[in-house]
């Protein structure tokens, strides 16, 4: 009998959303990402526009929250980043907190940077298929 030992990936992807970009946190949320251990392996200043927005938030597209999220998304310019570490996909979330800032545990990304549920300062991949998916749409 083996032990079933599943392998998570070690690349996940994050947006420094237009609230953070904005207010000029771009900075100090680069450093904290770093101090992590994450290192990173690719990254650019982009604008998005209504279509790709729709296209990355696809899976949310019947939630009642869709069209601002997309506005908001397109609201300024964007920082896209594709990282790399070790079990990437799970330390960064953990990194970044909660969706809501006000239930995100002290000193992580959104508790500090956030000011709300949606305009919540960071993108982080949920799945190591999902990473892989928007690597590939921003790194292509
Ligand atoms: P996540 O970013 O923590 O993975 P998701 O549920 O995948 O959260 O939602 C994607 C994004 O949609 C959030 O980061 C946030 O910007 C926005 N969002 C999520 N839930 C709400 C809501 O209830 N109201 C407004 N915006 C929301
Ligand atoms: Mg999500």
């Amino acid at each position: 009998m083996f032990a079933k030992k599943t392998m998570s990936g070690n690349k996940t992807f994050t947006i420094i959303k237009p609230d953070a970009f904005e207010a000029g946190y771009t900075g100090p949320i680069i450093q904290k990402i770093e101090e992590a251990g994450f290192n990173l392996k690719n990254m650019r200043l982009i604008r998005l526009d209504q279509e790709s927005a729709g296209k990355f938030y696809a899976i949310h597209k019947e939630k009642p929250f869709f069209g601002r999220l997309c506005d908001y998304m397109c609201s300024g310019p964007i920082i896209v980043i594709q990282l790399e570490k070790e079990n990437a996909v799970e330390d960064f979330r953990k990194l970044i907190g909660a969706t809501n800032p006000e239930d995100a545990e002290e000193g992580t990304i959104r508790k500090l940077y956030a000011t709300s549920i949606e305009a919540n300062a960071i993108h982080g991949s949920d799945s190591d298929e999902n990473a892989e998916i928007e690597i590939n749409f921003f790194f292509s």
